[in-house]
């Protein structure tokens, strides 16, 4: 039987995770994969976090299965922290999933069972694992233009021109806040425009806010999201607690679907049912820190310092690239490094120029010219600022 296997194409993301390790140079830099690290280059556990699993391993009495759909106080916690006061919670379903891939998964596979003919529109470019799914679940799959290579803002005129052509009953899926792999985001008055088209073209959006609390704030990166819950007959929220908990292994997300109220137990009937053909039960470990945290005022306020900490930290480090990438091609072509939001920016750099920054200075970063803003430090920015003017000054 495993002679019938063929290879599979690996995840260009974690394949730079290898290079990057068995690089033996001691000035290698790793722009790599999207996680956060600190000035010394560690992923620190949150303090709210330690400080809810010694609460957890002084209190937790038993480890027996949660419900199929997880435990109901995460389910509300957490659908309260992404949906504010959005959506009437008689029109909101959810299950906690193994991270935020899994409620990519889970949304997929739901929308394949009501609609198998559906059509699921990505941006252009995405998240590699996006289309990776789609094309693995056997759907049909269409891209909306996203990204201006000469401004490095976005294609909107595209993105309206394409998105116009949505049919009725297609999904579009949209990132809440923080594109990834970009870093370039529609403002508010663009994202009216998208919700106005698609809810008269009578789309259903799909949303992935994997880095919420990574851009403009907590509050201020659901804004979307909130906007989109609110104006459709039906939603589809997956998010991910992977980056603003600081808890990437644990594997922690949450599917949310939002519909008719009269509809709800159908829907969540079958959010469990997926659950219950891929895995049983989600896990719980991460879900139940994050519902600790949420609900308790001292660790919840803690918890929101140092997110706020984090995301002012890589706020920081993207203006003194832009200025350094100023002072180093003597240009204000690298601008737009400080006006990009979240984890990431594409630098608009040929594969050639990637393939010799990796190889002549050590610079890790995906192909594309993806790089992780949180993989610098003061002492760094200027090492890459430099580099960058070398190979594309
Ligand atoms: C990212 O770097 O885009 C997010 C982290 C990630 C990358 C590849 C697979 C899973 C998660």
């Amino acid at each position: 039987m495993f002679d019938q296997l063929k290879a599979q194409p690996q995840d260009k993301i974690l394949q730079l995770i290898a290079m990057y390790r068995d690089d033996p140079r001691s000035t290698k830099i790793d722009l790599g994969v999207g996680v956060y690290k600190d000035a010394t280059g560690l992923t620190p556990v949150m303090r709210a976090v330690k400080a809810a699993e010694k609460k957890l391993w002084e209190t937790e009495t038993t480890k027996t299965y949660t419900g199929l759909a997880g435990e109901p106080a995460y389910n509300a916690a957490l659908s309260s922290m992404i949906l504010g006061t959005a959506v009437a919670t008689d029109r909101i379903a959810s299950i906690a999933t193994p991270g935020g891939t899994g409620a990519i998964r889970q949304a997929l596979e739901l929308i394949r069972l009501a609609t198998p003919e559906a059509t699921v529109w990505i941006s252009n470019p995405t998240w590699p694992n996006h289309p990776s799914i789609i094309k693995f679940l056997g759907m049909k799959m269409a891209e909306y233009r996203y990204f201006d290579a000469a401004t490095r803002g976005v294609d909107f005129a595209g993105l309206m021109e394409d998105l116009a052509t949505v049919k009725a009953g297609d999904v579009v899926l949209l990132h809440g806040c923080c594109h990834n792999p970009t870093g370039a985001n529609l403002d508010a008055a663009q994202w009216d425009q998208v919700i106005t088209l698609l809810a008269t073209k009578g789309a259903t959006p799909l949303v992935d806010l994997a880095y919420q609390g990574f851009g403009d704030g907590l509050e201020d990166d659901a804004a979307a999201t909130r906007r989109i819950a609110a104006a459709f007959p039906e939603t589809l929220i997956a998010a991910s607690c992977s980056k603003n908990f600081g808890i990437y292994r644990e594997r922690t997300g949450i599917l949310i679907g939002i519909g008719a109220a009269a509809g709800k137990g159908v829907l969540q009937g079958n959010l469990n049912f997926l659950n219950r053909q891929n895995f049983s039960f989600p896990p719980d470990h991460g879900a139940r820190l994050v519902t600790m945290i949420l609900e308790d005022a001292t660790l919840r306020a803690d918890w929101m310092a140092e997110l706020e900490e984090v995301r002012l930290n890589m706020l920081t480090l993207r203006q003194s690239l832009a200025d350094e990438l100023r002072k180093a091609t003597n240009s204000d072509r690298f601008d737009f490094v400080a006006t990009h939001r979240g984890m990431f920016s594409r630098l608009g750099l040929t594969e050639a120029q990637v393939n010799t920054l990796r190889e002549d200075h050590g610079i890790y970063m995906v192909g594309d010219s993806r790089i992780n803003i949180a993989g610098l430090n003061a002492r760094t920015v200027p090492i890459l600022a430099a580099a960058i003017a070398q190979v594309a000054g």
